[in-house]
């Protein structure tokens, strides 16, 4: 059955370009004990069988914490190791053609960039959305931040029916400034993983997200 999304408020990534490879399990692990309700594996640069390699480390971990592991980019390795669902970007086709690849039962997940294509993916029929960068980050280069103005209506608008999860440049020390701005859901990537303690840094923000 598909993981429901209806309690998750944090979605943590590991991501390859701030985490070595050998301590995937590791970091994986402080970033569940931290709380984060979701956990992705993104590996930009990296083959479908590494990619494959790296997932299979970290299932086992994302099943002991009873969080769901969803893989970047990569449909075919998500059937392939039965994880629990699949983000693509706005141009990695479409919601059917991915639905070809992992069936009906698995999470797919949407990036977007404005209101537009946030609709859109909610029209489309996908799990949830990532919806940003919301400030420019060095995490994903080359995009502009579309600021903050965007955020409570689509959130109000989409946000009770579709999982709306803000992205882009959010930290700890700009966080009270988004859940202001309306966000209720986010993803944080280089924040946590370039803390001082993961765990710490990851319960932090859990708490202050929890219960929106
Ligand atoms: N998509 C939009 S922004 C982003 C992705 C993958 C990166 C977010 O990373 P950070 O380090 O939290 O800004
Ligand atoms: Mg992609």
């Amino acid at each position: 059955m598909k993981p429901s999304l209806a309690s998750a408020r944090l979605y943590a990534i590991l991501d390859l370009g701030y985490v070595s490879e050998p301590k995937l399990e590791e970091v994986a692990r402080e970033l569940l004990e931290g709380g984060a309700d979701l956990l992705q594996l993104r590996a930009k640069g990296y083959g479908e069988s590494d990619i494959e390699g790296f997932c299979r480390r970290v299932l086992p971990i994302c099943r002991e914490f009873g969080v769901p592991l969803i893989v970047n980019d990569f449909a075919k390795v998500a059937a392939a190791i039965g994880a629990d669902g699949v983000h693509i970007g706005q141009e990695d086709g479409s919601l059917e053609d991915v639905r070809a690849i992992v069936g009906e039962e698995m999470i797919v997940g949407r990036s977007t960039h404005s209101p537009e294509q946030a609709h859109a993916a909610q029209v489309e029929g996908f799990d949830y959305i990532g919806f940003g960068p919301l400030f420019p980050t060095p995490t994903k280069q080359g995009r502009p931040g579309i600021g903050l103005e965007n955020v409570r209506p689509v959130e109000s608008t989409m946000g009770s029916q579709l999982p709306v999860f803000c992205i882009g440049g959010i930290q700890r020390r700009n966080l009270a400034e988004v859940l202001a701005a309306g966000a209720r859901r986010m993803v944080i990537v280089s924040d946590l993983l370039t803390a001082s303690s993961i765990v710490q840094a990851t319960r932090s923000v859990k708490e202050q997200v929890a219960d929106r």
